[in-house]
């Protein structure tokens, strides 16, 4: 199965996701190590910036210590890997900045084709919580307001309905405030493509509540790098969920 077929999966599912600015080479070779032990579906990759960390070298790891898919979720147009197994092409639909709708994209798509990486066609969505993130600086956009979920539902329609293949919900590493079940809820029954939900999950109970509401792929950076150890009764957590039906 490649990782679009994997998503599409009716389980809900884990990703890790790996900022390789923030981890040193023994860290992220331990952190993997957990990560496999505990079944967790997919590590992501990327960072608003990368001003240390090597990607080669972060995606080498993780692939010589497990069998997770590794896909690339890029902060710019240089993370691109040829090791990782696919790449979610991002169009920053929340957004009204031109580059990220298509501009970067053009830039890229040589490099991505030639790279034989699988393209992840991904509507991506800031949610505003609480305060400025990363992305939505280095991005120059605005996140939809938190508790607009009807913008947010028309938003992933029309992202679905432009071909886009997955619908990423953020409301930024290390958010104050995750994105609402309500909010969750209403962009799943909205879309019939996988719903990835991240930002400022922290806890196993916030975990459940965002898969319960409908999220397909939750996705936990912040919390795994400070607490590599929590991996594995977040993943158990995924799984029990799943075993309950
Ligand atoms: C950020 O969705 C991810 O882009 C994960 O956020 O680091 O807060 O878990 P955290």
């Amino acid at each position: 199965m490649n990782v679009t077929e994997l998503f599409n999966r009716p389980q809900k599912q884990l990703a890790v996701l790996v900022d390789p600015d923030k981890l040193n080479n023994d860290q992220l070779e331990s952190l993997t190590k957990k990560a496999q032990k505990s079944g967790v579906d997919y590590f992501f990759v990327g960072g608003s910036l990368l001003t240390s960390g090597s990607l080669e070298t972060c995606v080498r790891i993780l692939k010589e210590n497990s069998n997770i898919p590794v896909v690339l979720f890029p902060g710019n147009t240089y993370q691109v890997s040829s090791r990782a197994d696919a790449i979610l092409f991002l169009s920053l639909i929340s957004g009204r900045n031109p580059d990220m709708l298509i501009g970067m994209h053009v830039i890229a798509a040589p490099y991505i084709k030639m790279s034989g990486l699988e393209v992840v066609p991904t509507g991506y969505m800031l949610i505003d919580s609480g305060k400025p993130t990363a992305v939505s600086y280095m991005s120059n956009s605005f996140p939809i307001p938190a508790d607009k979920k009807d913008i947010a539902a028309c938003t992933a329609m029309a992202g679905e309905m432009l071909g886009l293949k997955v619908i990423y919900m953020d409301a930024g590493s290390g958010a104050q405030h995750t994105i609402s079940e309500e909010m969750t809820e209403f962009v799943k029954q909205s879309v019939d493509v996988p719903v990835i939900i991240g930002g400022g999950i922290k806890t196993e109970e916030k975990l459940e509540s965002i898969l319960l509401s409908g999220a397909d792929i939750a996705v936990i950076g912040n919390k795994f790098e400070s607490d590599p150890d929590l991996i594995e009764r977040f993943a158990a957590k995924v799984r029990e969920i799943n075993e309950r039906g």
